[in-house]
Protein backbone atom coordinates (compact mmCIF):
# COMPACT_ATOMS: atom_id res chain seq x y z
CA UNK A 1 0.00 0.00 0.00
CA UNK A 2 1.22 3.16 -0.99
CA UNK A 3 0.74 6.78 1.04
CA UNK A 4 0.10 10.13 -0.40
CA UNK A 5 2.17 12.72 2.13
CA UNK A 6 1.35 16.29 0.39
CA UNK A 7 3.58 18.82 2.34
CA UNK A 8 0.77 20.59 3.79
CA UNK A 9 -0.45 17.26 5.32
CA UNK A 10 3.01 17.12 7.12
CA UNK A 11 3.00 20.83 8.09
CA UNK A 12 -0.31 20.52 9.84
CA UNK A 13 0.61 17.03 11.75
CA UNK A 14 4.01 19.08 12.86
CA UNK A 15 1.80 22.10 14.07
CA UNK A 16 0.04 19.33 15.78
CA UNK A 17 2.57 17.21 17.53
CA UNK A 18 4.56 20.60 18.68
CA UNK A 19 1.16 21.15 21.20
CA UNK A 20 2.33 18.25 22.33
CA UNK A 21 5.45 19.09 22.78
CA UNK A 22 6.69 16.47 20.49
CA UNK A 23 8.98 17.34 17.04
CA UNK A 24 9.53 15.25 14.20
CA UNK A 25 13.33 13.85 14.25
CA UNK A 26 13.83 13.52 10.78
CA UNK A 27 13.71 16.86 9.94
CA UNK A 28 16.81 18.08 12.06
CA UNK A 29 18.98 14.12 12.46
CA UNK A 30 21.63 15.53 10.03
CA UNK A 31 21.87 18.60 12.49
CA UNK A 32 21.68 16.57 15.39
CA UNK A 33 24.30 13.64 14.31
CA UNK A 34 26.31 16.06 12.01
CA UNK A 35 29.12 13.81 10.14
CA UNK A 36 31.45 16.80 11.67
CA UNK A 37 31.16 19.32 13.76
CA UNK A 38 29.55 22.21 13.05
CA UNK A 39 30.79 25.04 15.22
CA UNK A 40 28.65 28.09 15.82
CA UNK A 41 31.49 29.74 17.10
CA UNK A 42 33.91 31.59 15.26
CA UNK A 43 37.22 32.10 14.28
CA UNK A 44 37.79 35.67 15.73
CA UNK A 45 40.99 37.61 17.24
CA UNK A 46 40.63 40.97 19.80
CA UNK A 47 43.62 42.92 18.86
CA UNK A 48 44.91 44.19 22.34
CA UNK A 49 45.88 47.60 20.18
CA UNK A 50 42.21 48.29 19.45
CA UNK A 51 40.72 47.19 22.58
CA UNK A 52 43.06 48.40 25.40
CA UNK A 53 41.60 51.98 25.74
CA UNK A 54 38.39 50.36 26.01
CA UNK A 55 38.92 48.35 29.06
CA UNK A 56 41.02 51.23 30.21
CA UNK A 57 37.97 53.61 30.51
CA UNK A 58 36.50 50.51 32.44
CA UNK A 59 37.75 52.52 35.08
CA UNK A 60 36.32 55.52 35.03
CA UNK A 61 32.58 54.31 34.26
CA UNK A 62 32.59 51.58 37.55
CA UNK A 63 35.22 50.74 40.43
CA UNK A 64 36.20 46.91 41.19
CA UNK A 65 34.57 46.74 44.51
CA UNK A 66 31.07 47.82 42.95
CA UNK A 67 31.37 46.01 39.77
CA UNK A 68 33.69 42.78 41.85
CA UNK A 69 34.66 41.69 39.07
CA UNK A 70 35.78 44.73 36.55
CA UNK A 71 35.73 42.60 33.16
CA UNK A 72 34.84 43.06 29.62
CA UNK A 73 33.65 39.67 28.37
CA UNK A 74 34.95 38.68 24.74
CA UNK A 75 32.33 37.21 23.06
CA UNK A 76 32.57 34.97 19.84
CA UNK A 77 30.45 36.71 17.37
CA UNK A 78 29.26 33.21 16.66
CA UNK A 79 27.57 32.83 20.00
CA UNK A 80 25.87 36.07 20.73
CA UNK A 81 24.20 37.21 23.77
CA UNK A 82 25.91 33.57 25.56
CA UNK A 83 28.91 35.55 26.92
CA UNK A 84 31.38 32.47 25.63
CA UNK A 85 34.12 32.31 23.60
CA UNK A 86 33.90 28.54 22.53
CA UNK A 87 31.10 26.26 23.48
CA UNK A 88 32.10 25.21 27.20
CA UNK A 89 34.59 28.28 27.59
CA UNK A 90 34.17 32.19 28.60
CA UNK A 91 36.98 34.64 27.98
CA UNK A 92 37.63 38.24 29.56
CA UNK A 93 39.68 41.01 30.29
CA UNK A 94 40.13 41.47 33.92
CA UNK A 95 41.13 45.56 35.29
CA UNK A 96 42.29 46.47 38.74
CA UNK A 97 43.91 49.81 39.74
CA UNK A 98 46.10 51.06 42.10
CA UNK A 99 44.67 50.68 45.28
CA UNK A 100 41.52 48.76 44.65
CA UNK A 101 40.19 45.38 45.91
CA UNK A 102 37.89 42.74 44.25
CA UNK A 103 36.00 41.45 46.71
CA UNK A 104 36.76 37.79 47.74
CA UNK A 105 33.87 35.34 46.33
CA UNK A 106 33.86 31.62 45.29
CA UNK A 107 32.16 29.46 42.70
CA UNK A 108 32.33 26.16 40.94
CA UNK A 109 33.16 27.55 38.21
CA UNK A 110 37.23 27.31 38.12
CA UNK A 111 39.27 29.98 36.81
CA UNK A 112 42.26 30.88 35.11
CA UNK A 113 44.04 34.38 34.99
CA UNK A 114 46.82 34.97 32.35
CA UNK A 115 48.52 38.11 33.16
CA UNK A 116 48.65 40.34 30.37
CA UNK A 117 50.33 43.66 31.67
CA UNK A 118 50.68 45.79 34.71
CA UNK A 119 52.47 45.39 38.28
CA UNK A 120 51.67 45.32 41.48
CA UNK A 121 48.36 43.13 41.83
CA UNK A 122 48.24 40.20 43.83
CA UNK A 123 45.43 37.18 43.72
CA UNK A 124 44.90 35.30 47.07
CA UNK A 125 43.57 31.57 46.62
CA UNK A 126 42.91 29.67 49.68
CA UNK A 127 44.67 31.52 52.53
CA UNK A 128 47.69 32.72 50.15
CA UNK A 129 48.55 35.57 48.13
CA UNK A 130 50.88 35.87 44.87
CA UNK A 131 51.92 38.73 42.44
CA UNK A 132 50.70 38.42 39.42
CA UNK A 133 53.43 39.18 36.91
CA UNK A 134 53.36 39.45 32.78
CA UNK A 135 53.00 35.81 31.37
CA UNK A 136 52.40 34.34 34.70
CA UNK A 137 49.88 31.76 34.65
CA UNK A 138 47.74 31.35 38.11
CA UNK A 139 44.45 29.30 38.73
CA UNK A 140 41.54 29.61 40.96
CA UNK A 141 39.89 26.20 41.62
CA UNK A 142 36.39 25.19 41.91
CA UNK A 143 34.98 26.42 45.00
CA UNK A 144 37.80 28.53 46.32
CA UNK A 145 37.50 31.65 47.96
CA UNK A 146 39.68 34.19 46.05
CA UNK A 147 40.33 37.87 46.62
CA UNK A 148 42.24 40.16 43.44
CA UNK A 149 44.18 43.05 44.88
CA UNK A 150 46.41 45.99 43.58
CA UNK A 151 49.53 47.97 45.23
CA UNK A 152 48.42 51.89 46.32
CA UNK A 153 50.29 54.07 43.58
CA UNK A 154 52.99 55.25 45.89
CA UNK A 155 54.07 51.52 46.63
CA UNK A 156 53.90 51.16 42.42
CA UNK A 157 50.62 49.39 41.67
CA UNK A 158 49.68 50.23 38.06
CA UNK A 159 46.52 49.25 36.06
CA UNK A 160 46.93 45.71 35.53
CA UNK A 161 44.85 44.08 33.30
CA UNK A 162 45.05 39.87 32.81
CA UNK A 163 42.84 37.56 30.73
CA UNK A 164 40.41 35.56 32.96
CA UNK A 165 39.52 31.72 31.60
CA UNK A 166 36.37 30.10 32.88
CA UNK A 167 34.30 26.95 32.44
CA UNK A 168 31.13 29.05 32.85
CA UNK A 169 29.26 27.89 29.78
CA UNK A 170 30.00 24.31 30.52
CA UNK A 171 29.12 24.56 34.07
CA UNK A 172 25.70 26.30 32.86
CA UNK A 173 25.13 23.46 30.14
CA UNK A 174 25.46 21.41 33.43
CA UNK A 175 22.99 23.24 36.18
CA UNK A 176 26.19 23.00 37.98
CA UNK A 177 26.36 26.68 39.27
CA UNK A 178 26.73 27.49 43.49
CA UNK A 179 28.66 30.91 44.28
CA UNK A 180 29.23 32.63 47.75
CA UNK A 181 30.53 35.73 48.93
CA UNK A 182 33.21 35.96 51.55
CA UNK A 183 32.04 37.92 54.49
CA UNK A 184 34.83 40.19 54.73
CA UNK A 185 36.31 41.69 51.35
CA UNK A 186 39.58 40.25 51.67
CA UNK A 187 40.34 36.05 53.01
CA UNK A 188 42.84 35.70 56.20
CA UNK A 189 46.56 35.10 54.76
CA UNK A 190 47.27 32.10 56.49
CA UNK A 191 50.47 30.96 54.53
CA UNK A 192 53.09 33.15 53.41
CA UNK A 193 53.94 34.27 49.44
CA UNK A 194 55.52 31.20 47.91
CA UNK A 195 54.49 28.71 50.37
CA UNK A 196 52.67 26.52 47.73
CA UNK A 197 55.66 26.42 44.99
CA UNK A 198 57.90 25.72 47.71
CA UNK A 199 56.32 22.78 48.40
CA UNK A 200 54.93 21.78 45.10
CA UNK A 201 56.90 23.76 42.39
CA UNK A 202 60.96 22.23 42.30
CA UNK A 203 60.08 18.65 41.08
CA UNK A 204 59.33 17.97 44.76
CA UNK A 205 56.41 17.16 47.06
CA UNK A 206 56.11 17.52 51.00
CA UNK A 207 57.14 13.90 52.03
CA UNK A 208 53.39 12.81 53.41
CA UNK A 209 51.54 14.25 50.63
CA UNK A 210 48.28 12.43 49.68
CA UNK A 211 46.71 13.05 46.64
CA UNK A 212 43.33 13.96 47.85
CA UNK A 213 41.40 15.72 44.50
CA UNK A 214 42.75 16.86 41.00
CA UNK A 215 43.57 20.31 41.34
CA UNK A 216 46.96 21.38 41.36
CA UNK A 217 48.19 22.12 44.72
CA UNK A 218 50.25 25.32 42.75
CA UNK A 219 48.21 28.52 42.07
CA UNK A 220 50.76 30.10 40.35
CA UNK A 221 53.00 28.95 37.04
CA UNK A 222 55.37 31.92 36.74
CA UNK A 223 56.49 32.71 33.62
CA UNK A 224 60.21 33.25 33.63
CA UNK A 225 60.54 29.15 34.29
CA UNK A 226 57.60 28.35 31.59
CA UNK A 227 59.85 30.73 29.12
CA UNK A 228 63.63 29.56 30.04
CA UNK A 229 62.18 25.57 29.57
CA UNK A 230 60.86 26.52 26.23
CA UNK A 231 63.94 28.49 25.32
CA UNK A 232 65.72 25.40 26.49
CA UNK A 233 64.23 23.20 24.50
CA UNK A 234 64.52 25.04 20.90
CA UNK A 235 68.19 25.42 21.93
CA UNK A 236 68.49 21.63 22.36
CA UNK A 237 67.10 21.16 18.48
CA UNK A 238 63.47 20.49 19.48
CA UNK A 239 60.42 21.85 17.06
CA UNK A 240 57.71 20.20 16.14
CA UNK A 241 56.22 21.23 12.64
CA UNK A 242 53.16 21.62 13.75
CA UNK A 243 53.78 23.11 17.10
CA UNK A 244 56.82 24.72 17.67
CA UNK A 245 57.59 24.03 20.95
CA UNK A 246 54.73 23.38 23.18
CA UNK A 247 54.85 22.21 26.29
CA UNK A 248 51.21 21.87 28.86
CA UNK A 249 51.09 22.86 32.29
CA UNK A 250 50.48 20.13 35.11
CA UNK A 251 49.46 19.81 38.24
CA UNK A 252 53.00 18.57 39.74
CA UNK A 253 51.42 15.77 42.24
CA UNK A 254 49.74 13.99 39.13
CA UNK A 255 50.72 14.70 36.55
CA UNK A 256 47.25 15.53 35.00
CA UNK A 257 45.49 19.14 34.45
CA UNK A 258 46.18 21.91 36.49
CA UNK A 259 41.85 21.77 36.95
CA UNK A 260 39.96 18.91 36.05
CA UNK A 261 37.96 21.39 33.22
CA UNK A 262 40.50 23.35 31.50
CA UNK A 263 44.27 22.47 29.82
CA UNK A 264 46.82 25.65 29.06
CA UNK A 265 49.92 25.33 27.25
CA UNK A 266 52.51 27.65 26.28
CA UNK A 267 54.68 27.00 22.41
CA UNK A 268 57.42 28.60 21.07
CA UNK A 269 57.70 29.76 17.64
CA UNK A 270 61.30 30.80 16.44
CA UNK A 271 61.62 33.71 13.91
CA UNK A 272 60.52 32.64 10.22
CA UNK A 273 58.24 29.69 11.56
CA UNK A 274 55.52 28.38 9.21
CA UNK A 275 53.45 25.56 10.59
CA UNK A 276 51.98 22.65 9.20
CA UNK A 277 47.98 22.02 9.61
CA UNK A 278 46.50 20.88 12.76
CA UNK A 279 42.81 20.57 13.91
CA UNK A 280 41.41 18.96 17.27
CA UNK A 281 37.77 19.17 19.10
CA UNK A 282 39.03 21.14 21.61
CA UNK A 283 38.03 25.04 20.53
CA UNK A 284 41.24 26.91 21.82
CA UNK A 285 41.99 30.26 22.97
CA UNK A 286 45.48 31.74 22.66
CA UNK A 287 46.83 34.90 24.26
CA UNK A 288 49.85 36.18 22.13
CA UNK A 289 52.49 37.20 25.18
CA UNK A 290 55.84 37.82 22.85
CA UNK A 291 57.22 38.18 18.99
CA UNK A 292 54.50 38.61 15.81
CA UNK A 293 52.86 36.34 13.39
CA UNK A 294 49.70 35.48 12.02
CA UNK A 295 47.48 32.61 12.08
CA UNK A 296 45.25 30.99 9.79
CA UNK A 297 42.02 29.87 11.13
CA UNK A 298 39.72 28.13 8.51
CA UNK A 299 39.33 30.39 5.91
CA UNK A 300 40.32 33.10 8.09
CA UNK A 301 44.07 35.10 8.53
CA UNK A 302 44.54 37.39 11.51
CA UNK A 303 48.22 38.69 12.50
CA UNK A 304 48.85 38.74 15.44
CA UNK A 305 51.05 40.85 18.30
CA UNK A 306 51.59 40.74 21.95
CA UNK A 307 48.05 40.30 24.07
CA UNK A 308 46.14 39.59 21.25
CA UNK A 309 43.28 36.94 22.17
CA UNK A 310 42.45 34.85 19.06
CA UNK A 311 39.95 32.01 18.98
CA UNK A 312 40.43 28.83 17.15
CA UNK A 313 36.31 26.55 16.90
CA UNK A 314 36.76 22.89 17.06
CA UNK A 315 38.05 21.00 14.21
CA UNK A 316 39.00 24.10 12.19
CA UNK A 317 41.87 23.82 10.41
CA UNK A 318 44.85 26.07 12.04
CA UNK A 319 48.12 26.59 10.94
CA UNK A 320 50.44 28.98 13.26
CA UNK A 321 53.41 31.45 11.76
CA UNK A 322 55.57 34.00 13.26
CA UNK A 323 57.47 36.28 11.66
CA UNK A 324 59.45 37.48 14.95
CA UNK A 325 60.20 34.82 17.76
CA UNK A 326 56.66 34.06 19.60
CA UNK A 327 55.70 33.15 22.62
CA UNK A 328 51.69 31.54 22.96
CA UNK A 329 49.73 31.12 25.96
CA UNK A 330 46.88 28.76 25.43
CA UNK A 331 43.75 26.87 27.16
CA UNK A 332 40.70 24.72 26.22
CA UNK A 333 38.05 22.50 27.51
CA UNK A 334 40.44 19.14 26.43
CA UNK A 335 40.34 17.58 29.71
CA UNK A 336 36.52 17.37 29.28
CA UNK A 337 36.72 15.75 26.01
CA UNK A 338 39.63 13.32 26.53
CA UNK A 339 37.84 12.14 29.54
CA UNK A 340 34.66 11.59 27.57
CA UNK A 341 36.40 10.21 24.48
CA UNK A 342 35.55 12.73 22.19
CA UNK A 343 38.92 14.69 21.83
CA UNK A 344 40.40 13.46 18.01
CA UNK A 345 43.33 15.49 16.70
CA UNK A 346 44.28 15.33 13.33
CA UNK A 347 47.96 17.02 11.89
CA UNK A 348 48.16 17.15 7.93
O1 LIG B 1 37.60 36.73 39.08
O2 LIG B 1 36.12 35.53 40.10
O3 LIG B 1 35.91 37.11 34.43
O4 LIG B 1 33.84 35.08 39.03
C1 LIG B 1 34.12 36.08 35.56
C2 LIG B 1 33.60 35.55 36.74
C3 LIG B 1 36.15 36.62 36.71
C4 LIG B 1 36.51 36.12 39.10
C5 LIG B 1 35.39 36.60 35.57
C6 LIG B 1 34.35 35.57 37.89
C7 LIG B 1 35.64 36.10 37.89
Amino acid sequence: MTINHPVTSRVTYYEKIARSDMAPLWESLHNLVPKSPQPKACPAIWKYSQVRDLVMQAGDVISAEEAVRRVLVLENPGLPGKSSMTPNLYAGLQLILPGEIAPSHRHTQSALRFIVEGKGAWTAVNGERTTMHPGDFIITPSWTWHDHGNLSIEDGGEPVVWLDGLDIPLVAQMDAGFAENYPESTQPVARPEGDSFARFGHNMVPVRHRVSDPTSPIFSYPYERSRAALEALYRGGELDQWDGVKLRYVNPATGGWPMPTIATFMQYLPAGFEGRTYRSTDATVYCVVEGKGSVKIGEDKFTFEPHDVFVTPSWVPVQLSASAESVLFSYSDRPVLAALNLLREERS
